[in-house]
């Protein structure tokens, strides 16, 4: 029987709800689980054509983040770790959305006959999942179709959505990048933790704890099997691990994000500092009280400022003449960028949201920085910056306070993922610069004053009706929505205000922030109102904060 037969043979097991029309979003496909099954099967069916492609191993994880329990969703991972190149995006939403078995093969076979796919290279896909209750059935439907097109594949089971792009990365560089394998991971980012923190003269053991909000995910399951490579250099309390609460439900990074509060049923003591995973522990972000009780939030634009404040410092110190540059999307606070770009003089580039676009746009310097607000982003290093790195710490003329700073800066590397965002990777970074700069997490906190904001989303009867340019921050159409939202804008100090389609949620996001916090709610309400009213609200018209 030919691969074509075997996949409409197979395809039959995994059969598409007529009618349905999904397309490749932010992260990939997310939707309610039980419209998924015949995705993962073709999602399959497509890694197997783009490993044949790259000649290398493919990446597919099953997951949806950060969204509610009862959705699901894929991403594909690229050979580099990267997400799938955007053409092949393209690939995936034809694939989705074939009809008919017949329809797929035709869809399979324009995709070989366009790439040129020669169907007799071996293919090898490596696969995750994480904790859903549909996790586990979706991710056989992903071994199926790589499979039924007679590739090979590597089920990892259970792990973060980074641990997977490592695997994938590490094994497309033939272990030059790490072990591709769960040990081999915690190994590598624990030992570079425990040499950063030798640097760390003035830490108590009081500061070496860390709450973690494991949003009822992945991440919880991850850190507990972490926590014995770490020595104790680091004492991880975890909450929300999903003994008992419900993923992402109240807890988890988007919520203390999007809500500006601790997850609910936790006590926030002054002088202690927390974090919250999100459900595939690939964004992090930090908060504490303060002493009156008020809670602080440290979310990605924060980190990015903390960790680029200390690479330069290193550069410095090191004598390196390398570029670096913060990369953000407009949800950045406005206050972030004026610091990076002003205080610290550092190029600040916009993109939109997703992290394939800011990952894309990292790639343009020598170290690239970049973070969305919403606490996913990592460090990229270019070749020649590693290179010269590694140069300086074996160099025997170089100074010891230059070797000192090019050691740290090679550790530095080694504790980061550079695949994409990872919370555990960007957790032990956070923490070794705080450790090493004798930083309380206030301090870190006072290195700039973030402009009130605030995030509402909108349900709209079609949300593509929304269209923007100019990294997000106008829309084109609905016509006239962008003047409407100028004029908003123009009645508040310090204003700035969009809105754009999710590509992960069925909804249209809307930012504002302003000089007061009353001021931002009330400027994200009226921008909410001209959306609701202009772009096709449906349910309930939206309400003052
Ligand atoms: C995903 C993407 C992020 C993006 C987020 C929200 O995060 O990886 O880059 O910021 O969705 O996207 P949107 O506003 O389009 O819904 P995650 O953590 O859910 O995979």
């Amino acid at each position: 029987m030919d691969h074509f037969q075997e996949v409409i043979k197979q395809s039959t097991h995994h059969p598409k709800p007529p009618g349905l029309v999904l397309q490749y979003g932010t992260a990939g496909f997310r939707t309610n689980a039980k419209h998924l099954n015949h995705v993962m099967f073709r999602m399959g069916l497509m890694a197997t054509l783009r490993s044949k492609k790259t000649q290398a191993t493919i990446g597919v994880m099953v997951t949806a983040s950060h969204n509610p329990e009862e959705d699901n969703g894929v991403k594909v991972i690229d050979p580099m770790g990267e997400m799938v190149t955007q053409t092949w995006e393209c690939y995936a939403t034809r694939l989705a959305n074939a009809e008919e078995d017949t329809d797929l093969v035709t869809a399979v076979k324009d995709i070989i006959q366009k790439e040129n796919i020669d169907m007799s290279q071996k293919a090898s896909v490596f696969v995750g999942k994480d904790t859903r209750s549909s996790s586990a059935a979706l991710s056989q439907a992903v071994l199926s179709g790589v499979t039924a097109l007679g590739g090979l594949t590597k089920d990892y089971g259970l792990v973060t959505t980074p641990q997977l792009h490592y695997m994938v990365c590490c094994q497309n560089t033939h272990g030059k990048y790490g072990e591709p394998t769960i040990e081999g991971y915690y190994r590598k980012l624990c030992q570079a933790f425990i040499q950063l923190i030798k640097n760390a003269s003035s830490w108590t053991d009081d500061q070496k704890q860390l709450w973690v909000d494991g949003a009822n995910g992945i991440g919880a399951l991850k850190l507990r099997e972490m926590e014995s490579h770490l020595n104790n250099k680091l004492q991880i309390c975890v909450f929300n691990d999903g003994n008992t609460g419900k993923l992402n439900h109240q807890c988890g990074a988007d919520f203390v994000k999007v809500q500006q509060k601790p997850p609910p049923g936790i006590t926030v003591n002054p002088d202690q500092r927390y974090c919250s995973f999100d459900g595939d522990a690939d964004r992090i972000v930090y908060y504490y009280t303060d002493s009156k009780g008020r809670f602080h939030l440290l979310d990605g634009d924060k980190i990015a400022t903390l960790i680029s404040t200390f690479l330069k410092e290193l550069l410095t110190q090191a004598g390196l003449d390398l570029n670096m540059a913060v990369v953000q999307t407009a949800y950045a606070n406005g206050s972030s960028t004026v610091y990076l770009e002003e205080t610290m003089k550092l190029i600040v580039k916009c993109t939109k949201t997703g992290v394939k676009h800011l990952h894309h746009a990292a790639q343009d310097f020598d170290i690239g920085v970049y973070f969305e607000a919403n606490g996913h982003g990592t460090v990229l290093f270019s070749k020649t910056a590693e290179e010269k790195i590694q140069q300086l710490t074996e160099d025997l003329n170089a100074s010891d306070d230059s070797k000192k700073a090019a050691q740290l800066l090679q550790n530095t590397i080694n504790v980061i993922n550079q695949t994409v965002g990872d919370s555990i990777s960007d957790m032990l970074l956070i923490e070794a610069i705080l450790a090493i700069k004798g930083m309380t997490v206030q301090q870190w906190d006072s290195i700039y004053s973030d402009l009130p904001n605030r995030q509402l989303k909108v349900k709209v009867s079609d949300r593509r009706v929304i269209e923007t340019i100019d990294a997000e921050r106008r829309t084109m159409s609905p016509a006239g929505l962008q003047k409407v939202i100028d004029n908003l804008v123009k009645k508040h100090k310090q204003g700035r205000s969009f809105v754009r389609p999710s590509g992960t949620e069925d909804v249209v996001r809307v930012y504002a922030e302003a000089e007061t916090q009353e001021s931002a709610d009330s400027l994200a309400h009226e921008v909410s109102l001209a959306v609701y009213q202009r772009a096709g609200g449906v349910g309930e018209e939206p309400k003052p904060l």
